[in-house]
């Protein structure tokens, strides 16, 4: 079934299907650090930072469940060395529950000018210092076992959005050599590596990526090369045509995804996992997402606000605090205003992929689905 050679397989990792919807499923995650309820979302932590958090706000208040980690970033900056001086990323960062880590390839393509892709690897220059390096599938696999991710992600290319046929298929091709060398070069037993598919937009190279990934051992499959700046509707469409192309005994996990409605839209289309960084990044400009809608905290008509963001949560924010200070914490550059937003923002996400499962499990998920678009539309002001 597979011409890899290495026999090397992940012996901590399960995955679960506990109940299904329609196409929406929720399951349960095996992992080094502990158990992971599906649809799960990620929050991002780049630089070993989940930013504006503290790791123990981050597993008591948002309760999130599985964190992001980048492979370029960190072995530009601290460096393995660092790391590896900790006993890992989990101990470095104070965090002790599963971490994925992204293997550097989308990251790498969107340095542009300043990268040379051949079949070896990506040699780049990279943000920081301007030194060079190369990335090849062996190197960032290592860097992912130093680390210590309970998930490593495969080397791959993400395609620019307007990419033709002929380069796609080129870069799709290469980067089937490349996940197939990721394969062969892992050593941990206790990280699980999952494959990506690339396709942009297309149902027939979606299925021909598939075709040759799918019967690969990986422990997991994920869909890269969307949210790049194609239409909504073209990416709920991709997602809906390519979750039935991939196995259905592994999580399917789609990356860089997203906002509220559209954590809702994929998880009705099968994804079982997410990452973005819009509630992080989004809350330090002002930015919540709430069960009504989005809130921008800095709008002078929240100046004598005294609704908590959103009278639906239960977060630390919506407990104690009015929109008015919210506002004027973020108007006067004071470091509580994107530490109160972040905290709900991720409450919100976490909390709804948490009654999204509930709802498959309970059957009730179209219902659900309906009831969180109604609300949405009444406006968060
Ligand atoms: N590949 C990798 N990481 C990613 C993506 C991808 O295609 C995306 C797609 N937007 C986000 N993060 N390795
Ligand atoms: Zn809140």
């Amino acid at each position: 079934m597979t011409s890899i050679a290495n026999s090397v397989r992940c012996e901590t990792f399960s995955f679960r299907e506990v109940a299904r919807d329609g196409a929406a499923r929720a399951g349960e995650l095996q992992l080094t650090h502990g158990t992971v309820q599906t649809p799960i979302f990620m929050p991002v932590g780049t630089v070993g930072t989940v930013k504006a958090m503290r790791p123990d706000e981050l597993a008591s208040q948002v309760e999130a469940q599985i964190i992001l980690g980048n492979t370029y970033h960190l072995y530009l900056r601290p460096g393995l060395d660092v790391v590896r001086a900790h006993g890992g990323l989990h101990k470095m960062m104070g965090w002790d529950r599963p971490i994925l880590t992204d293997s550097g390839g989308y990251q790498v393509f969107s340095l542009k000018d300043l990268r040379k892709i051949r079949e070896e690897g990506v040699e780049f220059q990279d943000h920081i210092s301007g030194s060079y390096h190369l990335f090849t599938p062996e190197k960032v696999i290592e860097i992912q076992e130093t680390l210590g991710s309970d998930i490593m992600m495969a080397f791959d290319e993400c395609p620019p959005a307007g990419a033709d046929e002929h380069y796609m298929r080129e870069s799709m091709a290469r980067t089937t050599r490349w996940e197939k060398r990721c394969l062969e070069a892992r050593t941990r037993t206790d990280c699980a590596l999952f494959g990506i598919g690339q396709g942009g937009t297309s149902e027939k190279l979606r299925r021909e990526h598939l075709e040759e990934l799918g019967p690969l051992p990986f422990e997991g499959m994920a869909i890269g090369g969307l949210s790049v700046g194609e239409e909504t509707q073209a990416m709920y469409d991709t997602v809906e045509f390519t979750t039935p192309m991939m196995p259905d005994e592994k999580p399917k996990y789609l990356m860089g995804v997203g906002k509220p409605e559209d954590l809702v839209e994929c998880i009705a289309r099968g994804i079982d996992m997410f990452d973005c960084v819009i509630p992080t990044r989004n809350a330090r400009n002002g930015q919540c997402f709430t069960s009504r809608g989005v809130v921008v905290v800095r709008n002078a008509v929240h100046k004598e606000d005294l609704r908590p963001l959103d009278p639906d949560c239960d977060c630390y924010t919506c407990r104690n605090f009015t929109r008015a200070y919210l506002r004027h914490l973020l108007k006067s550059g004071e470091m509580l205003g994107p530490q109160l937003c972040t905290l709900h923002n991720l409450r919100y996400f976490l909390t709804l992929v948490g009654q999204a499962r509930e709802a498959i499990v309970e059957g009730r998920f179209e219902a659900f689905r309906k009831r969180f678009h109604e609300l949405q539309a009444e406006g968060g002001s």
